[in-house]
């Protein structure tokens, strides 16, 4: 987690000390809302605040996600997850994936961008209830609506909405954050 300080010109004494205060104010809250998504090293690219934003490929930092069953990435391209702000993140998935029956808070809007995901509604993953999205594909869930998810091949998938955002398993055994 890089946090640049930068110190104004002619900013000194009392104005220095509460630059650097309010300076660590946004390091801990960077820190808190690592640790309530897991997540360790906070992207770099991260659009706050409006700001005009222009994403490359190459600019994402991808990063493990400890909310899902391993093998999985993260990168997030809009944030943060946990406020009531407009959030863009991608989630990679190796081959032979499988993410167990979930819910979100939130709608979350899934376009796939590279390989196929395979998913499907209900409380418990089944295979055969699934139905392949290629790239390009496009999935809208509901808040709070049951779903699952598993890959044959890599595949990259953008999801977007309006957090905050999070991830509950249906089943409480199939989280990896309580493992
Ligand atoms: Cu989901």
């Amino acid at each position: 987690m890089l946090n640049v300080i930068v110190v104004p010109y002619a900013c000194r004494g009392a104005e220095l000390a509460k630059f650097i205060n309010e300076a660590n104010m946004k390091f801990l809250k960077q820190i808190t809302w690592a640790v309530i998504f897991g997540i360790f090293a906070a992207p770099s690219v991260w659009a706050q605040g409006g700001a005009h934003t222009m994403v490359t490929a190459s600019d994402l930092k991808w990063v493990d996600v400890p909310s899902l069953p391993s093998g999985a990435k993260l990168a997030i391209i809009e944030g943060p997850l946990n406020e009531a702000v407009p959030f863009t993140f991608r989630l990679r998935f190796p081959a032979d994936y499988k993410m167990p029956a979930h819910w979100h808070p939130a709608i979350e809007h899934v376009t796939v961008i590279s390989g196929t995901i395979n998913m499907g509604v209900g409380d418990k993953l089944e295979p055969t209830k699934t139905k392949p999205l290629p790239a390009g594909s496009v999935a809208i869930m509901q808040p709070k609506t049951n779903h699952f998810v598993w890959t044959k091949e890599e595949a990259t998938v953008q999801v977007h909405g309006v957090g905050p955002w999070g991830i509950t398993y249906v089943n409480p055994a199939d989280d990896p954050r309580k493992k």
